[in-house]
């Protein structure tokens, strides 16, 4: 298995179709695993239909309600390694990240030497389309913040469209990772920082969402900055690579999560 795509969902009914049409469209071999929480709005039907569809690259992993999009991810990642994919990939459901780039992260990790590589807006050449001025203030007062907090040299450290080499998240003990929004892509950088991986940011093009509604709220900003001041706590304090690293990488990990297993975490 050479790569999956994770797509956490919570209400993308206008969005699904097109983006799993949009990615299998490529033709370059791309699997899809999509963690939907329940949608209300009926997505995971939609997806259960394109199964049929796309039988061998489409997946879908339903939790019973709305868990957080970093829990989804952890659940996609478990599931990633029990099924031996090489490179895993996160992305959203709502075009904000152009499927085309998929192949220019993944040749960052295939070809030039990446464990992680990171779609970036702000690098040269990477750039933010449509977004208000106030949530292009909040992206990039979150990664200023970020970066002079921890010194993590991302320029962006929020961002969530990424390609990891499997041995990055075979490394990382995912069960220590709690957060759930801007702060469990802060720590997944973080963490495979620490651990002494290479990443590279690669200029993305990142466009407003045009259908369905943003999941974005205050509790998500406020996790963000409290998170950031624990995570440079920790990496000062508590010895934060080893309570991060996987001891056990062969072992631990290595089954995909059963939904009431998450639940009763
Ligand atoms: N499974 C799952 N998916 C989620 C959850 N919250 C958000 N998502 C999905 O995660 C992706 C990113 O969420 P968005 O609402 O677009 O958040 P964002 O991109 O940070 O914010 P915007 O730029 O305002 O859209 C989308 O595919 C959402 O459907 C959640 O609790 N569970
Ligand atoms: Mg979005």
């Amino acid at each position: 298995m050479e790569k999956l795509v994770v797509i956490p969902t919570y209400n993308e009914k206008e969005n699904i179709s097109n983006i799993l049409h949009a990615i299998f469209g490529l033709n370059e071999g791309f699997h899809v695993l999509v963690v939907d929480d329940g949608s209300p709005d009926g997505t995971a039907q939609i997806v259960k239909e394109l199964q049929l569809k796309f039988p061998k690259q489409l997946f879908m992993e339903e939790r019973p309600g709305k868990m957080g999009l970093g829990t989804a991810y952890i659940h996609g990642f478990k599931w990633a390694i029990a099924g031996n994919y090489q490179f895993v990939f996160e992305m959203d459901a709502d075009f904000s990240h152009n499927p085309n780039d998929l192949a220019r992260l993944y040749n960052a990790c295939k070809n030039e030497g990446a464990d992680l590589a990171v779609g970036s807006r702000y690098v040269m050449n990477g750039g933010v389309v449509n977004w208000p001025k106030n949530r292009i203030a909040l992206s990039k007062g979150a990664s200023l913040y970020t970066r002079m907090i921890t010194w993590i040299p991302v320029k962006d450290p929020t961002a969530g469209f990424i390609c990891y080499k499997k041995e990055v998240l075979e490394s990382i003990n995912l069960d220590r990772i709690r957060f759930v929004g801007y702060a469990f892509q802060i720590e997944m950088k973080f963490a495979a920082w620490k651990l002494g991986f290479k990443i590279r940011e690669v200029p993305i093009i990142f466009q407003d969402r045009t259908h369905g509604v943003s999941k974005m709220n205050k509790s998500i900003v406020k996790e963000g900055i409290l998170g950031v001041l624990k995570l440079r706590w920790n990496s000062l304090f508590k010895n934060y690579r080893k309570r991060v690293k996987n001891a056990d990488p062969e072992n631990s990990s290595v089954k995909p999560v059963a939904t009431n297993e998450a639940l009763s975490e």
